[in-house]
C-alpha cells in the first residue's frame, strides 16, 4: 500500500495541469500496463461502480506543464462565499484549517481520457461551508471562480457529497502551486475540470451558470460513469 501510494503521490505531483487553462494534455502521460489496465477493467468501488469509469486509462505519470496563477502566499490567500446564501461570509486561509478537516482517498478522471487512482486529500467539506452561510431555498447551483477567470459550476447536491471538498494538501503536504495551491475545489465523482485549481470564490446561484469548459461545449453534468464527456 504503501508504495502504491508512493508511486501515485509522484504520477501526481508531475500531473498536467495545463499553462493558465488546460483540459488536460492527451499524450503528455505515460499508461500504466496493458496487464494492470485489464485487471482494472474488471473491477469495481465499495459503490458498485466501475474502478475505471469507460474510456479511461490510468497514468503512471503526466508531464507538469505548470501554470500558477493566483495568490502565492497563503496568509494573503481568502475565499468569498456569497450570492443567495443568508449569511455570505470571507474565509481565510488560517479560518479555513479552523474548520473540521476530512481526509479523503479518491481517484481523479480527466475528460481526456486518464485517471489518477488513490490521490489523497486534506481539506474541509463543501457541505461543512455550506452550513455556516445557509443557501437561500431557491439557491440550487454553486459556481467555483477561480484565479484568472477560470470557473466550473455543480449543482447544490452534488456539493453536498461527503467526499467534495476544499483542499489545501495532497498526501499530507502542503498542495503544489500547480495544482491549486493555496486552496483547489476537489469533487472526485465528476470529470476534473469541475475541480478548480485557484479557488478565489464560490457563488451560491438560483440559475445554474455554465463555467469555463462547460461553455466551451463540454458536458455541463460530467459524470464518467456515463460518459458525459460532451453534451448529447
Ligand atoms: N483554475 C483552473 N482549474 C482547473 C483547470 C484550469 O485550467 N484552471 N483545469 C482543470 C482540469 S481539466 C483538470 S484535469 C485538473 C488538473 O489538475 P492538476 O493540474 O492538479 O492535475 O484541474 C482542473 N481545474
Ligand atoms: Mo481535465
Amino acid at each position: 500500500m504503501q508504495q502504491e501510494m508512493k508511486i501515485s503521490r509522484r504520477a501526481f505531483l508531475a500531473a498536467a495541469g495545463g499553462t493558465i487553462v488546460s483540459i488536460g494534455l492527451p499524450g503528455s502521460f505515460i499508461k500504466i500496463s496493458e496487464a494492470k489496465q485489464q485487471a482494472l477493467e474488471g473491477s469495481t468501488r465499495a459503490d458498485g461502480r466501475l474502478r475505471l469509469p469507460p474510456g479511461q486509462h490510468a497514468v503512471e505519470k503526466i508531464l507538469d506543464m505548470g501554470g500558477t496563477p493566483g495568490t502565492a502566499k497563503r496568509s494573503d490567500w481568502a475565499v468569498r462565499i456569497y450570492g443567495e446564501v443568508e449569511k455570505p461570509i470571507v474565509l481565510s486561509y488560517e479560518e479555513l484549517l479552523n474548520l473540521d478537516q476530512v481526509d479523503i482517498i479518491c481517484d481523479v478522471h480527466c475528460v481526456t481520457g486518464w485517471t489518477l487512482l488513490n490521490s489523497s486529500w486534506t481539506g474541509v467539506r463543501l457541505g461543512t461551508i455550506m452550513d455556516q452561510v445557509t443557501p437561500s431555498r431557491s439557491g440550487g447551483f454553486i459556481v467555483f471562480e477561480a484565479a484568472e477567470g477560470y470557473t466550473s459550476n455543480i449543482p447544490m447536491g452534488d456539493a453536498r457529497q461527503e467526499n467534495v471538498i476544499l483542499a489545501h494538501s495532497f498526501f499530507g503536504e502542503k498542495l503544489q502551486r500547480a495544482h491549486g495551491a493555496p486552496v483547489r475545489v476537489v469533487i472526485p465523482d465528476r470529470y476534473f475540470y469541475k475541480s478548480a485549481k485557484w479557488l478565489e470564490a464560490i457563488k451560491v446561484t438560483s440559475r445554474d451558470e455554465p463555467g469555463y469548459w462547460e461553455s466551451k461545449g463540454y458536458s455541463n453534468s460530467a459524470d464518467p460513469w456515463k460518459e458525459e464527456r460532451y453534451p448529447d
